[in-house]
């Protein structure tokens, strides 16, 4: 079997490699509430990018959650907080972001001239690049990389750590978003030796024990409505502080209500400064990007969330609600 990449992919693609081989400076980024995708995508990036002999700096609108520690060249990664010097970017490679307000504060590293390279399979993509590598059918962004990286040349074992993350996580466990061409990367990705049940293990089975205290005072707040098929939750900054945890702890939370026989559509509010975030699951029947975009946020059919500013928790659940129902009741 032979994946193909479509002529307009392939010429877009010759245009992100003639660049990396012009240009000398680059930042790579991606969207605050990092994810899978999200830091292997941007580690793919970084690798090729230090093969190819680049000055390249990998910044953060948030800090990386520590289960993506374990991750090749992770410790590349800075946090824009941390970062003193402000230099700008000759090239910004932004990845996984449907808008360009979802690096947070790494903007401020976007000078007129820098060029921004978009690669990215939101559906909701605004196309802010000035080059867009944007297609929806691809399961993550590492996959897309999986194409980039290998049309260049062989991918090594730590590159196909980072592919596998990226599939792994951005399917949810391969239950939504997969393709025909997922599972045969996977098997070429088998032959440069990565260990599946090891990444898995340090994803998935190493939760820090406050997540679950985490969990269980969320568990409180849960409620449902059995008619429209709604269920919800929410996390509170006492929360956090009583628990000691932060907002990485809260991975999987909404997973969790996704699993739910009755529900097809669940959600989970956060309590962070300034407001509320909140993200969206569906199994698929119901477009949950479209509730989050009613927000200015997005995302993808069955994963999707939002910022909502200046807005408590309580009031924050009303409001979702309303939309929900209105949308899809
Ligand atoms: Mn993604």
């Amino acid at each position: 079997m032979e994946l193909k990449l479509s002529n307009s992919e392939k010429r877009i693609i010759e245009k992100i490699v003639k660049i990396i081989k012009e240009k000398n400076n680059f930042i790579i980024t991606t969207h605050t509430s990092i994810d899978g995708d999200a830091v292997s995508s941007e580690l793919l990036l970084y690798s090729l990018l230090k093969n190819f002999g680049k000055k390249v700096r990998i910044i953060n609108g948030d800090p990386l959650p520590s289960i993506y520690k374990f991750l090749p060249y992770s410790k590349k990664i800075k946090d824009i907080s941390k970062v003193k010097r402000k230099e700008k970017a000759d090239v910004m490679f932004v990845i996984d972001c449907g808008n360009l307000e979802r690096i947070g504060k790494v903007k401020e590293l976007i000078s007129d001239q820098t060029m921004i390279i978009n690669i990215d399979h939101h559906f909701s993509n605004k196309m802010y690049g000035d080059i867009n590598w944007v297609n929806p059918s691809y399961s993550c962004c590492g996959e897309m990389l999986f194409y980039l990286i290998s049309g260049l040349g062989n991918i090594n074992k730590q590159q196909a750590t980072l592919i596998y993350t990226s599939i792994l996580t951005d399917t949810g466990c391969f239950t939504h978003h997969f393709n025909k061409n997922v599972f045969f990367i996977i098997s070429r990705l088998l032959e440069k030796g990565i260990n599946p049940s090891e990444i898995a293990k340090k994803i998935y089975l190493e939760r820090p024990l406050n997540s679950i205290k985490l969990f269980i005072l969320a568990l409180k707040t849960f409620k449902y409505d059995m008619k429209n098929g709604i269920c919800w939750m929410k996390v509170t900054k006492q929360m956090f502080r009583k628990t000691k945890t932060k907002e990485e702890d809260t991975e999987g939370f909404v997973d969790f209500l996704k699993t739910i026989k009755e529900f097809k559509i669940c959600f989970l509010i956060k309590e962070k400064d300034g407001g509320v975030k909140v993200s969206f699951r569906s199994k698929g029947d119901v477009n949950v990007d479209k509730i989050a975009r009613i927000f200015g946020g997005g995302g993808h059919k069955e994963a999707s969330g939002c910022f909502i500013k200046n807005i408590t928790p309580e009031k924050a659940e009303k409001e979702v609600l309303k939309v929900i129902k209105s949308m899809f009741c």
